[in-house]
């Protein structure tokens, strides 16, 4: 039997995946159960869980045979991702809000249709981060992952443009930001995934990946300069946007002993970002001491690297987040 003839196979046996709704007080329970081959498979067990979060947001929650995961319909912001027996992959401050118009303080928050704060622009980082999203529909694959389909309610701001998330979980998480243009000119924007990653002390971390690539130095009023080292490491405040860099980057985690590599596709600028004391002291939705337990690695389109879209075409940014033990 071909390749081609084995996954049709194992599509077809895969199918019949049962779906079971159920209702428990505000949590609407999506039960998929899928049976291989006429016996249940525990790789294709899930629960997509609809449930009321903090703040009395509305928050998807789904479990698969091997992580779990909340997001947000606030801004489609996955808060939480973890695979069972590791340490949480994103991190969220205990400070953060949850309410309708302010972005979520950590996860994966979604910045479009700007980045930063250009001048003619107001509020920093676009605005659909602090929106309320609409959660489509789940659906799980004959390979146990879980896919689920956010969708930004249409918007003055953006009148022929829709956007959508695709968020897929299973040992890893994976998402991606569709931009397609309705309308009849180009779209210019900028996109960034904003991801908050959990570490165990920001003294023992460094990110590798970026040896010789430009960047623009936020702190030191946007100026060009080039990544001499073969790792960042952090003693103070962090800011920097680097451009025209398509690679994977990989955090490395010495003090919880985990490696967490971040590919991505359609994306040219990675930024790093830790906002170490003052900061962390500035940000009333921040801990002051939270800085020694996070560092952001965003992968994204900004600056240089703005996207200007052509009417009827998609912009795609896809992100994939996988973690692997260094001990
Ligand atoms: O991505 C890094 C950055 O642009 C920093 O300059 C810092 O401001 C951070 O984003 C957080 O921005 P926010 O608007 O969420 O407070």
């Amino acid at each position: 039997m071909s390749v081609v003839e084995t996954v049709r196979e194992v599509v077809r046996a895969a199918q019949t995946i049962c779906k079971r709704i159920v209702r428990k007080g505000d949590r609407k329970i999506l039960s998929l159960r899928g049976q291989y081959n006429n016996t249940l498979s525990p790789t294709l067990n899930a629960q997509v869980i609809q449930q009321t979060g903090r703040g009395d947001l509305p928050m998807v929650r789904i479990e698969t045979h091997w992580s779990e995961t909340e997001i947000y319909l606030l801004g489609a912001c996955v808060t939480h991702f973890q695979r069972h027996g590791e340490p949480p992959l994103l991190f969220l401050s205990e400070k953060s809000r949850f309410e309708n118009g302010s972005p979520i303080r950590g996860g994966i928050p979604v910045i479009f249709p700007w980045f930063g704060k250009p001048v003619d622009k107001s509020g920093q980082h676009g605005f659909v981060r602090a929106r309320p999203w609409e959660f489509v529909e789940a659906k799980a694959q004959p390979d146990g992952i879980v896919t689920a389909l956010f969708r930004l309610p249409p918007c003055p701001e953006l009148p022929s443009i829709a956007v959508e998330y695709v968020v897929a979980i299973g040992e890893t998480l994976t998402v991606e930001l569709i931009v397609t243009n309705k309308s009849s000119s180009n779209f210019a924007f900028e996109n960034c995934l904003h991801t908050y990653f959990t570490v165990g002390d920001i003294n023992a971390v460094s990110v590798v990946g970026l040896k010789g690539v430009d960047y623009l130095d936020s702190l030191d009023g946007a100026s060009r300069k080039t990544e001499a080292g073969d790792a960042i490491r952090f003693t103070g405040e962090v800011d920097r946007i680097y451009i025209n860099t398509p690679q994977a980057a990989e955090i490395r985690d010495g003090a919880l002993h985990r490696g967490i590599r971040v590919e991505k596709e359609n994306s040219l600028s990675t930024v790093v970002w830790n906002p170490w004391i003052a900061k962390s002291r500035a940000m009333a939705d921040f801990g002051d001491e939270e800085y020694q337990r996070m560092v952001c690695v965003e992968s994204g389109n900004v600056r240089d690297n703005s996207v200007a879209l052509a009417p009827g075409q998609s912009a795609r940014l896809k992100v994939k987040l996988s973690s692997t033990s260094l001990k």
